[in-house]
């Protein structure tokens, strides 16, 4: 039985609000310690700004100058970005571009930035839309790291890796053979060489399956999913498994020896009553040790042009545990989320379709694949119910799970170990912590440090699908509601809304100390780079002109130069000045270029001098007290 929600919804929002707010008044201590920000403080007993504003909720206002504890990775979604925002304020930083071009920094305009993206034979982009779901950053030690995050575009099936140093994209992998990528995670450490207790993997799972190879002969038999491993430094596909069913959420466990999806579509129906019709469908256990000494075996097929193994996940070829490459341990109704619990011991199943949420204990499964479980379904140590519509689960670090409802609109906080006493017998088991209502329908929700061995249980983040009366109207399109939650204590406490625009699905918050991140870049890691001014000028070969500049506030190292209408051009731009902060732009009127260099940066690009005229390329970004005057004259001679 579930409990109700604890306020009704004949009260108003704002009576919730105050209502929840002093319920929880016990839990407010936590909320209100002092921001680790050098030279800021906040006494625990600051007054609420404007006077009537819990003191939970003061926590989520920093006075400025204060910086955030935290920072999030968000998904664009279909913008096709990564997101930055610091915690608990919920400001976004930054926007990092990968899949889809950006205005602000010209990224799809300048060459670097597409060389990353991927072009077709003309030159012109490959893909311009996106669609971003999941991010997660690489590991060691069971905690992030600071190298790399990845994310998802489900659209094309691509993955891009941003750099966590300065915080951009610098490869992008489609995957062959894949429609519908959605779950990604990276495993955390290798499941056979102990030192390296590193990410090397990034698991990918495709959602949709199509024809082997979808060469346009239809053939339903011949539909499947893929699950990829990519190689987390060259960000090469290693591998795929072929499997029964799809993948939908992926996870990885803590010592690198299982990765897990789960399937909606075990029916593997194309309609979607025929992918609901089984009352189970799976969560699909990967041994990554043998999938790998499978590849080395040579025991693979390849799949059209591409040229990456592909061993056989299928029920059909793994039914002797001792040799099995893949588990399918049986789960309710069209499960959702996959999460990996703090504490390595358990994969935790959100039942969508089901009520239910199911806890999977992961020794039992390689216990399995030793020959040493009879039932592979006795791997579930739990089956609880949970609430209506159960997505996504976080967790506290102290053995509690925190899990959406979307049917519900309300976040469950619920404890493993009492469900799992439940669930064997012990009708006594109060699993249910608490819940509290959500505005509305929420989709992912992931708490500090959650997925990682230092999960901190202070705040949690949820993203919800609908934001309906929650902010100004701006006409049909609403933002999504970004709800903001102090966990510290036994209950939960709602601290803030923020709009967003549509729509994030994933994201992750971790300490702000875990990444370094540099403010100037290395002049180095540009092969183009002009290191010196003097080194500025036309390099003519026949039709192919190189335009060599640089950038100094508040001048460009050319007052102008002179083209010949028709030149094939390429303008390398390298800013040398070495201040934080001091990023110029390069704009040139008519002809669709615009592009920013940050200090110590160089980029380029190309194009064809086919309109004859004075062109004023001027500096976009404001740099300088002479930054209108920052400009240099393009002529191209008709
Ligand atoms: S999915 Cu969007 S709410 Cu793509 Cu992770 Cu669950
Ligand atoms: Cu340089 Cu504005
Ligand atoms: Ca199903």
């Amino acid at each position: 039985k579930i409990a109700k929600p604890e306020v009704a919804p004949a009260l108003g929002r704002r009576k919730f609000l105050n209502t929840a707010a002093i319920a929880s008044i016990g839990t407010l201590v936590a909320c209100t310690e002092k921001p680790a920000t050098p030279g800021a403080s906040v006494p625990a007993s600051a007054p609420a700004a404007g006077g009537d504003h819990s003191a939970a909720a003061n926590a989520t206002h920093l006075k400025p100058g204060e910086l955030d504890t935290y920072y999030g990775l968000w998904s664009g979604g279909h913008t096709g970005d990564m997101r930055v925002l610091g915690l608990p304020s919920g400001r976004e930083i930054h926007r990092i571009p990968c899949f889809v071009p950006d205005a602000l920094v010209g990224w799809g305009i300048t060459n670097e930035s597409k060389k990353i993206m991927g072009t077709k034979a003309d030159g012109s982009l490959k893909y311009t839309v996106a669609d971003t779901h999941h991010t997660h950053a690489s590991y060691k030690d069971g905690n992030y790291d600071g190298r790399y995050a990845w994310i998802n575009d489900k659209i094309n099936a691509r993955i891009a890796r941003i750099r966590l140093d300065y915080f951009i994209c610098d490869k992008i992998t489609e995957l062959p053979n894949v429609q519908g990528f959605h779950g990604i995670f990276p495993d955390k450490r290798d499941p056979v060489d102990e030192k390296i207790n590193y990410t090397t993997r990034v698991f990918c799972g495709g959602e949709f399956a199509i024809p082997m190879p979808n060469t346009g002969i239809e053939d339903a038999s011949k539909y499947r999913s893929l699950f990829s491993c990519v190689d987390a430094e060259s960000m090469e596909v290693r591998w795929q498994v072929m499997i029964d069913g799809n993948c939908d959420l992926v996870a990885s466990s803590y010592d690198g020896k299982l990765a897990a999806t789960n399937q909606y579509n075990t029916e593997m129906g194309a309609h979607y009553e025929d992918m609901m019709s089984a009352e189970r469908d799976a969560c699909l256990f990967f041994n990554i040790a043998r999938i790998e000494e499978a590849v080395k075996a040579g025991k693979f097929k390849t799949i059209g042009d591409s040229k990456v193994p592909v061993v056989d996940g299928t029920h059909e070829a793994n039914k002797d545990p001792k040799t099995a490459l893949t588990a399918y341990v049986s789960v309710p109704k069209n499960p959702h989320g996959v999460n990996a619990s703090p504490d390595g011991k358990y994969f935790i199943c959100a039942g969508k379709l089901s009520p239910t949420g199911t806890v999977i204990e992961l020794t039992k499964v390689l216990e399995w694949f030793e020959g040493k479980l009879e039932k592979l379904d006795a791997s579930i140590v739990a089956e609880v119910e949970l609430g209506l519509g159960p997505l996504h689960t976080a967790f506290d670090g102290r053995g509690n799970a925190f899990t959406t409802l979307f049917l519900d609109s309300q976040v469950v906080k619920w404890n493993v170990e009492a469900a799992i006493k439940f669930h064997n017998g012990d009708k006594a088991a109060k699993y249910v912590v608490d819940r509290l209502d959500l505005q509305y329908q929420p989709g992912h929700l992931n708490a500090s440090q959650s997925e990682t061995k230092a999960a901190d249980g202070k705040y949690l983040a949820v993203g919800c699908k609908f934001s309906k009366d929650r902010f100004l109207p701006v006409g049909p399109l609403h933002p999504e509601n970004e709800q903001f939650i102090d966990i510290s204590g036994e209950k939960m406490v709602l601290l803030a809304d923020h709009p967003v625009r549509g729509e994030p699905h994933d994201f992750i918050i971790f300490k702000r100390d875990l990444v370094r991140p540099k403010q100037v870049y290395d002049l180095n890691e540009f092969p183009l780079a002009i290191k010196d001014p003097k080194e500025s000028g036309v390099v003519r070969n026949g039709k192919k002109v190189t335009v060599k500049l640089t950038s100094q506030a508040p001048a460009f190292s050319m007052r102008e130069f002179k083209l010949k209408k028709g030149d094939e051009v390429t303008l390398i731009l390298t800013n040398l000045d070495k201040i934080e902060d001091l990023t110029h732009g390069f704009a040139i009127p008519k002809y669709n270029v615009n592009f920013i260099v940050n200090p110590q940066e160089t980029a380029s690009v190309s194009f064809i001098a086919d309109k004859p005229g004075v062109f004023w390329c001027y500096c976009t970004h404001f740099c300088h007290a002479l930054h209108l005057e920052m400009r240099t004259r393009m002529i191209v001679e008709a």
